[in-house]
């Protein structure tokens, strides 16, 4: 929608999808395919593997409903193949309807047997996960009337596949010319869906991001955050996203675009609704189908819980998806121990290949969106408040790439008597500490640990130069389980943190009741140092 003319489609493909009965029963499917039929996602594809067994036997003893009807009311077109098994003529039929069909998706539910030929075992949960045996395998071949060696390809199979390649090379000329002109024609689009397919970012992109001084009126993170998405999609031609059904609050919306609908594909801000999981799959599938799309979906930080199965899957098929968590700590007040985050930082820094980042302020959000935004290959999650923050002396888009970095030190080249480490909401904690600490004549440092993963990265000798291994009087504060943290302040260092649910109270309030104060670090810092 964005890039085809009247005179020039460029794109035109479908999507397929192949899906079992195991598939139909988890709730994923359903947010993702009630959202494909609200969009009318006509070039969306799916045939559905119909053959009523999974794991434990028949889908009979967990799975009764109509699924035809199911997705018929979703918006779906909908065909039935009776005979997958070796209706080959009517499933070609079924996905040329398909394709005809252009105001909604297709399912095509093919009804097969599983195991299809094997003499003992078709029709059976026995072929789903071990393997036929020998003797079966034997039979299945007479059966089926195959008389040919294991892994054996005839010669009629390899020619039969064979014509597909001057036949894709001669589509590939004639898109590659297609395109050529359309360059010359539309040279401004042609930029931009090169740099979508290409992954190749525009040059000078990141100057777009905001910096801010000290004097700059505090704000929630969450706040800067709507302030760094938008300065990007002016630069970014991939990027686009949305909440599910936060955007108000999580300050998500690209101001110069409207809502991506069915009447209005070419627009950017995709209103996933009340649909974690589903958000962060379709994320996935945005970001891996290619490189320049730059998907980011938002909701509050605690209802990843409901959306970790896709971050897992972004971590692992290493799909750069930028996820937007606000309302990441006790701090978010009166919502309560439901919507309060504590073992979810903790739980984020334990997973691989993905990027865990807490900014603090304003440079740090636009220092998290600069590796997130670079990190093509690596999910990246921000967490960001709902209460206002200052911005505080020292931080840097800089520092953000390197983890953890110094934002304050009064130890003139020695070593400091302690190092106060604070992440987002709690670094100005650490800061306003460390100030009463060196009231008192204590030489002070103070570290933003605003990325464990990004710090890790980092060289020995840069790791050292902001924890040096002789300094052990260390104390960090983060609004969030201790777990974890005993590896960066060590034994003999103390973790200010939260290791009980939250509790409903204005932020001043619960911070003060939860001992998250500037006090209870200048007492612990006393105590190690
Ligand atoms: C989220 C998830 N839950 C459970 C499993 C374990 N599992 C693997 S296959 C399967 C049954 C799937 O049945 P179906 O989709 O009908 O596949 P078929 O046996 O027909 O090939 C289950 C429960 C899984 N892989 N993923
Ligand atoms: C298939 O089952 C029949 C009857 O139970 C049995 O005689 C035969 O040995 C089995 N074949 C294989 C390959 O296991
Ligand atoms: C933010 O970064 C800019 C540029 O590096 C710097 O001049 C400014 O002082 C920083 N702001 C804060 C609040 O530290
Ligand atoms: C954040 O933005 C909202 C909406 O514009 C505004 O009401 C709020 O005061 C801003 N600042 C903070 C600290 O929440
Ligand atoms: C910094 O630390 C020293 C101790 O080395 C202390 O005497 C001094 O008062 C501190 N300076 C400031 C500006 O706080
Ligand atoms: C700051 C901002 O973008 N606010 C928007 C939040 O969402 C509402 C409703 O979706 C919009 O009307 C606001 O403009
Ligand atoms: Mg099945």
């Amino acid at each position: 929608a964005r890039f085809n003319k009247p005179d020039a489609e460029i794109v035109d493909h479908y999507t397929y999808c192949i899906l079992g009965d195991g598939c139909q029963m988890e709730g994923i499917a359903q947010e993702a395919c009630s959202l494909a039929g609200h969009w009318g996602l006509g070039k969306l594809i799916a045939l559905y593997d119909d053959n009523h067994i999974s794991i434990d036997g028949d889908t009979a003893i967990a799975f009764t409903e109509s699924v035809d009807l199911r997705f018929e009311a979703l918006g779906w077109h909908v065909i039935w193949v009776k005979n997958g098994n070796t209706g080959y003529d009517e499933i070609r039929a079924a996905i040329k309807e398909a394709q005809s069909v252009k105001d909604k998706p297709t399912l095509i539910k093919v009804t097969t047997t599983i195991g299809f030929g094997s003499p003992n075992k078709s029709n059976s949960y026995s072929v789903h996960g071990s393997a036929l045996g020998s003797k079966e395998v034997e039979a299945t071949r007479q059966n089926l009337g195959w008389p040919y060696e294991p892994f054996h390809v005839p010669e009629e199979v390899k020619k039969h596949w064979s014509r597909h390649t001057p036949e894709g090379a001669s589509l590939e000329a004639e898109w590659t010319s297609k395109f050529a002109e359309y360059e010359k024609k539309y040279p401004t689009e042609a930029a931009e869906f090169k740099s979508i397919i290409t992954g190749e970012l525009p040059a000078g992109w990141e100057k777009a991001l905001p910096t801010y001084t000290p004097e700059t009126p505090g704000d929630a993170t969450r706040n800067l955050s709507q302030q760094c998405l938008n300065a990007l999609a002016k630069v970014l031609p991939g990027l686009l996203g949305g909440s599910a059904d936060l955007a108000s609050s999580n300050m998500t919306l690209l101001k110069m675009f409207g809502d991506f609908q069915k009447d209005t594909p070419e627009e950017r801000n995709v209103r996933f609704g009340v649909r974690e999981h589903g958000m962060g799959a379709i994320c996935n599938g945005i970001a891996l189908h290619s490189p320049g799309l730059i998907p980011y979906c938002a909701t509050f930080f605690v209802f990843t819980d409901y959306m970790r199965g896709a971050m897992r899957i972004s971590a692992l098929s290493e799909s750069g998806v930028i996820y937007v968590m606000t309302h990441d700590s006790i701090g978010l007040g009166e919502d309560g121990p439901t919507h309060q985050p504590i073992e979810h930082l903790a739980s984020f820094r334990a997973m691989p290949n993905i990027l865990m980042l807490r900014p603090a302020d304003g440079n740090e959000t636009a220092g998290s969106y600069k590796v997130a935004v670079e990190n093509r290959k690596t999910p990246s999650i921000l967490a960001l408040s709902r209460q206002k923050l200052p911005n505080l002396p020292g931080t840097s888009i800089e520092g953000v790439a390197k983890g953890g970095y110094t934002i304050s030190d009064n130890s003139s080249g020695n070593k400091p008597d302690v190092i106060l480490i604070g992440t987002g909401s709690e670094l100005e904690i650490a800061a306003k500490a460390g100030d009463e600490l060196r009231k008192e004549g204590k030489s002070v440092r103070v570290v933003s640990f605003v990325s464990w993963e990004l710090f890790e990265q980092q060289s020995d000798e840069y790791k050292e130069s902001v924890l040096p291994a002789d300094v052990t009087a260390r104390v960090s504060i983060e609004a969030g389980s201790t777990f974890g943290w005993h590896k960066i302040v060590g034994s003999k260092g103390k973790a200010i943190g939260i290791d009980k649910f939250g509790a409903s109270a204005p932020a001043g309030i619960i911070y003060k009741e939860y001992g998250i104060t500037a006090e209870a670090v200048i007492e612990a810092a006393k105590s190690v140092c």
